[in-house]
């Protein structure tokens, strides 16, 4: 695409695509995005996270990411509209302008960039990476299930074959340990919030226990007020919960572990829809998903900025 004027948010694209999109949108937006390269997948893919800053040095910073699990096509393709909004408002809505005159957000559109390609390529249901297994032929872990908190407990699978495998130790995923690497040696993210579909829920920790988080109170006034926003605009109806309580106990997810080191801001979407559609939710539906979910989104920003 010659720009992001051309690229047609209510369309799903692959991989390339999105990343030439990136590069669109970075070029047209130089003083205020750049692309960081977080690592390489297993496949030697490059993972690129967009940094949208106005200065400063480590500002405290606000971490989004989509498509960890590659099938969940509606995350990367929302992520794709949510940059291309954050550009463009910019500036011109001043809830924007004030969260990027504090802190830096980073937002990963691709976060599994070897199951993306496989989802277009071989198996549109691809959910795990594309990692080999010893001892099995059986590919990929599960990158929702491999990071270090409570990992390879309750609601995680040690069977390679299986869709939540767990992987053999935590961060054996590199797309994981890119993130997880990223994350520490940044130390000043406050918030780190995870794209997921579907079901139409906006989760907060833990996964790995029901025991209540310390700040549980917090999370869920913050997580009731998000939703409101993201209902108001086409009464798409969610629920807030912690992800055991609300979805099912699932260890070794993203949110647990950066709440576990101190992120208190963690929080999972599970965009649309509630099961019709489910993964293959029809392309119409993107950019209102992407709509409502900014909404939700913008508020939690502004909240972390606020706190
Ligand atoms: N749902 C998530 C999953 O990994 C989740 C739910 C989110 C679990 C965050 C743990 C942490 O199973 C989907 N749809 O993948
Ligand atoms: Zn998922």
């Amino acid at each position: 695409e010659r720009n992001t004027k051309s690229f047609n948010f209510a369309a799903y694209h692959d991989l390339e695509t999105l990343y030439s999109f990136m590069d669109t949108l970075v070029a047209s937006h130089p003083n205020l995005i750049s692309k960081v390269n977080i690592g390489n997948s297993y496949e030697n893919r490059p993972m690129y996270a967009l940094k949208f800053s106005t200065g400063g040095v480590s500002r405290p910073a606000i971490w989004v990411d989509a498509g960890i699990h590659s099938r969940e096509w509606v995350t990367q393709a929302s992520a794709a509209w949510i940059a291309n909004k954050i550009a463009s408002d910019y500036g011109v809505d001043p809830s924007v302008t004030s969260v990027l005159g504090q802190m830096d957000i980073y937002l990963m559109i691709v976060t599994n960039p070897d199951g993306y390609v496989f989802t277009h390529t071989n198996n549109r249901m691809w959910r795990k990476t594309r990692s080999v297994n010893s001892g099995s032929s059986c590919r990929g872990a599960d990158p929702n299930r491999n990071w270090d908190a409570g990992f390879g407990g309750p609601g995680a699978s040690k069977d390679p074959c299986s869709e939540s495998y767990h992987g053999p130790f935590a961060n054996s995923e590199v797309e994981v340990k890119n993130v997880v690497d990223f994350i520490t040696g940044h130390g000043n993210f406050k918030s780190f919030i995870s794209m997921h579909s579907y079901s139409q829920l906006l989760m907060y920790p833990y996964g790995y226990t029901c025991t209540d988080v310390p700040d549980k109170s917090e999370l869920h006034s913050v997580g009731t007020a998000a939703i409101e926003e993201l209902t108001s605009l086409y009464n798409t109806r969610y629920q807030v919960g912690s992800i055991c309580k609300i979805i099912y106990q699932a260890s070794g997810g993203s949110i647990d572990w950066t709440y576990n080191i101190g992120i208190k801001y963690s929080f999972a979407f599970e965009l649309r829809d509630t099961g019709f559609y489910g993964f293959l939710l029809p392309a119409n539906q993107i950019i209102p998903t992407a709509e409502e979910t900014w909404l939700g989104l913008k508020y939690i920003m502004q909240y972390v900025r606020n706190h």
